[in-house]
C-alpha cells in the first residue's frame, strides 16, 4: 500500500507532555498519528563532520521517524540565513527584517538537495510525498532531478505574499520555478493562493485553468486553500480535565476574582507582540476604569534566540513590559504578566480556559493556531471572547471574532472594552458561529483533503500533459546563467 512520508525541517520531540511551541509540529504529529507513516527531517543537531550525514531511524508507535544531521555551515545559511533571515521575513511582509546573501541561497539549494538524496535511500515508487513549509520549497525539484516521479505536495504553514513583496528576494523566479515541480501546493488561506497564481500570470508567463490548476515551465501544478484546524473535541478535553488544572488553579487563585486577558505565542517580531503591548497600555490610559481590575498575560518562549532580529524583539519587548508596569503596577496589582517559557499543552489548554479574552493580533500569520486553540478550550456555556488579527489566516474562518487592525492601537483597546463587556448571550453566539466553522475545518479534514487532493494529482499531471503539448509551453522567466544546485559530496 501506498505510504504516507512527510518531510519537514524538524521533526517534533515525539514525548508526550513536553511543550511544542510550533504549530506546523502539532499539527503534522497529530495527523500521523492517526495512520502512521514516516516523517523526515533535520535532526537538530549540528555535526562538523562533513562526510554524507548519517541517518537516524527510530520509531514511535505508528510513526517511523528518519532524521539527517546539518553541518555548522549549513546550518548557518540555510537555516539563519535563507530560511530565517530572508524567506521567513518576506512571506510575513516584514521586508524590513530581511537580508539576502546569495551564499545563503546557497545553502538553502544544498540542503535541499542533502534532504533530496536522503529521502530518495527510504521512499518507494508508490510513495506519496507531503512537504511542509518554506525551508522546503526546491524539494521537489531536487527529487525530480533524482528521477523520483512519485507525487509530492507542499503545504505552505506561512502566508504567500503578493509578488511585488515575494520579488524582493533577489532568488524569487528560481524558487517559483522549483516550487512548480510539486504536483500539488497547499495555502492557509484563499490570499495566499491567489498571491502565487497572481505570480505565475504576471511574471512566469504561466496561465491559470480551472479549479486552481496552473500552467508554468512545462508543469501543471494544482495549487488549493487548506485552513489547518485543530481538534476541537481534544482541546476542550484538556481544557476541562481537572488533573491538568494545577497552573491554571494558581492562576485563578491570583487573579483574585480579575479577569484575564491571554496571549500565546513564540516569541517572533511577526505576531505583533510589541504593539500589542502598547495597545495595552493604550488600552489603561483610554479605559481607567479597568486599572487594578484587570490582568494581561503574555505567554512567549522565546525562539530562534541566535537570530539577531529575534534577540532584538526580546529585549524590545523587555523594555515595554517594564515601562508599563513600571507605569501603572500598585503596591498589590501587576498588569501585565510576562512569561518567557513554554507550556505542555495539557497546562497550556485549561490556561486558555481561564482567560476572559484571548488576545491573538500577529502582523501577519498562515493561520494562528492559538486563535482556534482558544475558542476550543472556552466553556460554550459561558465562553470567553477572541480578539483576533485580521491579518491572522484564521481571521478568514472565525469572523465572529472581534476582529482588528493589530497596527491601530487605539481600535486594540477599544476591542479590549468591548471584549470586557460583553453580554453571555452575544459570547455565546459568537463561540457558537466560530465553533461550528472549526468543526467543519477540523485538523482530520485539513490532512484528509490534502492528501485526497495530492493522490488525484498525479492523474492531472497525466491528464494535462496532452493539453500542454497542443499549446505553446510558457516562457520561463528564470535566465539561463542560473546555477544548477550543487551535487552532494
Ligand atoms: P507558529 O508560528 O508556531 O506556526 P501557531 O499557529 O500559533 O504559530 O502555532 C503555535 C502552536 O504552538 C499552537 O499549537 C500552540 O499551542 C503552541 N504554542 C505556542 N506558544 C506556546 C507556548 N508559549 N507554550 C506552549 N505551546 C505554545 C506556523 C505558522 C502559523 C500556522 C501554523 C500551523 O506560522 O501561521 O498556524 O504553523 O500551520
Amino acid at each position: 500500500m501506498s505510504r504516507l512520508i512527510v518531510v519537514s525541517n524538524r521533526v517534533a520531540p515525539i514525548t508526550e507532555g513536553e511543550p511544542t511551541a510550533g504549530g506546523l509540529a502539532a499539527g503534522v504529529l497529530d495527523a500521523l498519528k492517526q495512520q502512521g507513516g514516516i516523517w523526515f527531517g533535520w535532526s537538530g543537531e549540528v555535526s562538523d563532520d562533513t562526510a554524507a550525514p548519517a541517518h537516524l531511524e527510530r520509531s514511535a508507535g505508528p510513526i517511523t521517524l528518519y532524521t539527517i544531521d546539518l553541518s555548522r555551515r549549513d546550518y548557518d545559511g540555510f537555516y539563519r540565513g535563507f530560511a530565517n533571515g530572508t524567506l521567513w521575513p518576506t512571506l510575513h511582509y516584514q521586508v524590513g527584517h530581511a537580508q539576502f546573501d546569495w551564499d545563503d541561497f546557497d545553502a538553502y539549494r544544498r540542503v535541499n538537495a542533502l534532504f533530496a538524496q536522503a529521502l530518495a535511500r527510504v521512499v518507494r515508487p508508490d510513495d506519496m510525498i507531503w512537504a511542509h513549509d518554506y525551508h522546503l520549497l526546491c524539494l521537489a525539484d531536487n527529487l525530480r532531478r533524482l528521477g523520483l516521479r512519485n507525487r509530492i505536495g507542499l503545504f505552505l504553514h506561512t502566508p504567500f505574499p503578493a509578488p511585488p513583496l515575494f520579488m524582493t528576494i533577489p532568488a524569487h523566479a528560481e524558487l517559483i520555478q522549483a516550487m512548480c515541480q510539486f504536483d500539488l501546493l497547499g495555502f492557509q488561506t484563499d490570499d495566499d493562493r491567489t498571491s502565487f497564481a497572481d505570480y505565475i500570470r504576471r511574471q512566469a508567463g504561466g496561465v491559470e485553468m480551472d479549479a486552481g490548476v496552473l500552467s508554468a515551465f512545462g508543469r501543471t501544478v494544482k495549487t488549493g486553500v487548506y485552513p489547518i484546524g485543530v481538534h476541537v473535541e481534544e482541546v476542550r478535553h484538556l481544557a476541562a480535565a481537572p488533573s491538568h488544572h494545577r497552573y491554571a488553579a494558581r492562576l485563578h487563585d491570583s487573579l483574585l476574582g480579575q479577569p484575564l486577558i491571554l496571549s500565546v505565542d513564540r516569541l517572533d517580531y511577526s505576531k505583533g507582540l510589541r504593539l500589542r503591548f502598547i495597545a495595552f497600555e493604550r488600552f489603561l490610559e483610554e479605559f481607567p476604569q479597568h486599572q487594578r481590575n484587570v490582568v494581561f498575560m503574555q505567554i512567549a518562549p522565546p525562539s530562534r534566540g541566535d537570530i539577531e532580529a529575534y534577540r532584538e524583539i526580546r529585549r524590545e519587548l523587555e523594555a515595554v513590559a517594564g515601562r508599563i508596569n513600571g507605569r501603572f503596577a500598585e503596591v498589590d496589582w501587576t498588569p501585565l504578566r510576562y512569561l518567557n517559557r513554554g507550556f505542555a499543552r495539557s497546562a497550556l489548554m485549561p490556561l486558555y480556559a481561564e482567560a476572559r479574552v484571548g488576545l491573538v493580533t500577529p502582523l501577519r500569520d498562515g493561520m494562528n493556531l492559538v486563535a482556534k486553540e482558544y475558542v476550543a478550550a472556552q466553556d460554550p456555556n459561558d465562553p470567553g471572547v477572541l480578539v483576533l488579527s485580521q491579518f491572522a489566516g484564521a481571521a478568514r474562518e472565525l469572523e465572529a471574532a472581534l476582529v482588528v487592525n493589530p497596527y491601530d492601537q487605539v481600535g486594540v483597546a477599544a476591542a479590549l472594552d468591548r471584549a470586557l463587556a460583553m453580554q453571555q448571550g452575544e459570547r455565546c453566539e459568537r463561540h457558537a458561529a466560530m465553533l461550528g466553522v472549526m468543526r467543519r475545518n477540523s485538523l482530520d479534514a485539513w490532512r484528509d483533503r490534502f492528501e485526497t487532493d495530492l493522490r488525484g494529482g498525479v492523474n492531472l499531471q497525466r491528464g494535462m500533459a496532452e493539453a500542454e503539448a497542443c499549446s505553446q509551453p510558457p516562457e520561463t522567466v528564470v535566465p539561463s546563467t542560473l546555477p544548477l544546485y550543487d551535487p552532494q559530496p
